[in-house]
């Protein structure tokens, strides 16, 4: 089988389709090589010292990690000194972070959630890095950047990825262009393209949600899983499986290659939140990928890529997948006058 390496296939975009810039190429060179290092940390585990909390929180109020930290670091180090970027921002950070006077800035902003899915790191199940990036739209050189540079919809990003570190070692990519999968060879360190063209299908019988969080729902939300749970004998005509890894790279990533519906909606239990996962460096990279591989991602009631975000860390909810099933669902809540 010919190999494909994430160097040589972005030269190629870059050469035959001009989707990838030189620019772009080198801060996805980079954070696919951050990615390596990080996989390489989980990997480790026990025998690594880096499983465990910490006693800090981090801006989320969630326990950190010691792999969420040490991811963050990694990508932060690693982005640094490229001259691609022009700052950076993280779940596991309350500001961003701008490029060290030191290094030459860019016209790139990186967001990231370094480490996806930290209730499953000591438990062994899979885990990942999401990362998104933006234009500094309207950065003037010299001016530094603001939080405000990073404030923009889902729908201006130049590229979106993420890494899931499982039975193997993923990285997942798309530039607006169609989703490719890449699979690290271990033994050689580097990523080989391996699903050149990733698409959703369009129906499915699966769906991704927390059960356990039921009578907490908006109406609309517990008419399409009661409608789902009713099989053949109910509307939809035919019957459901369900899956829940609590690891959104882990659940997004099986959609991505067998169909099916991932939901984190609203629920009563914070009723001021809109959700439980981010917008900025969550919802909207995948969402960008999801789209990309002909699914659809809504907030429940609009396409989440239109949402214009107010904070860095603003929550949002959650439907992404097999097309048919987000639009049913949605549809729903717009009914419900959601
Ligand atoms: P729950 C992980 O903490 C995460 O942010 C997503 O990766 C995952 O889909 C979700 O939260 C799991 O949430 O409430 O089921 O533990």
């Amino acid at each position: 089988m010919k190999r494909t390496t994430l160097t040589q296939f972005l030269i190629e975009q870059q050469r035959n389709h001009n989707t990838v810039p030189a620019e772009l190429r080198l801060l996805i060179e980079i954070v696919a090589r951050a990615c390596k290092a990080i996989g390489h940390n989980v990997g480790k585990g026990a025998l690594g010292g880096v499983l465990g909390s910490l006693d800090s929180e981090n801006v989320q109020g969630e326990v950190q990690k010691k792999l969420d930290v040490l991811s963050n670091e990694i990508l932060l180090e690693a982005n640094e000194w490229g001259g691609h970027l022009a700052a950076m921002a993280s779940e596991e950070m309350e500001t961003i972070h701008r490029i060290p006077n030191r290094y030459p800035q860019g016209e790139y902003l990186l967001l990231f959630d370094p480490l996806d899915g930290s209730s499953n790191i000591d438990v062994n199940v899979s885990i990942g890095t999401i990362f998104s990036v933006l234009k500094a739209q309207d950065h003037v050189a010299g001016k530094d950047v603001t939080e405000a540079d990073f404030l923009q919809p889902g729908k201006q990003q130049v590229a979106a990825g993420y890494a899931v570190y499982g039975p193997q070692t993923m990285l997942v990519l798309t530039f607006g262009h169609g989703v490719f999968g890449f699979t690290l060879d271990r033994e050689m360190g580097s990523w080989v393209l391996t699903h050149p063209d990733i698409r959703i299908p369009e129906e499915t019988k699966e769906f991704a949600i927390n059960m356990s969080n039921e009578r907490h729902w908006a109406p609309p939300m517990r008419r399409y899983i009661d409608e789902a749970l009713a099989g053949t004998e109910g509307p939809r005509g035919k019957n459901f499986n369900m899956r829940w890894i609590a690891s959104m790279v882990a659940d997004v990533h099986r959609i991505l290659n067998r169909g099916g519906v991932f939901i984190y909606p609203w629920d009563a239990r914070e009723p001021g939140k809109p959700g439980k996962l981010r917008l900025m460096y969550e919802a909207n990279p995948m969402a960008f990928i999801v789209e990309q591989a002909g699914g659809a991602a809504t907030n429940c009631v609009s396409r989440i890529l239109d949402l214009q975000p107010t904070t860095l860390h603003e929550r949002v909810s959650v439907a992404l997948g097999s097309k048919s099933e987000v639009e049913l669902l949605t549809r729903y809540h717009n009914e419900a006058g959601a």
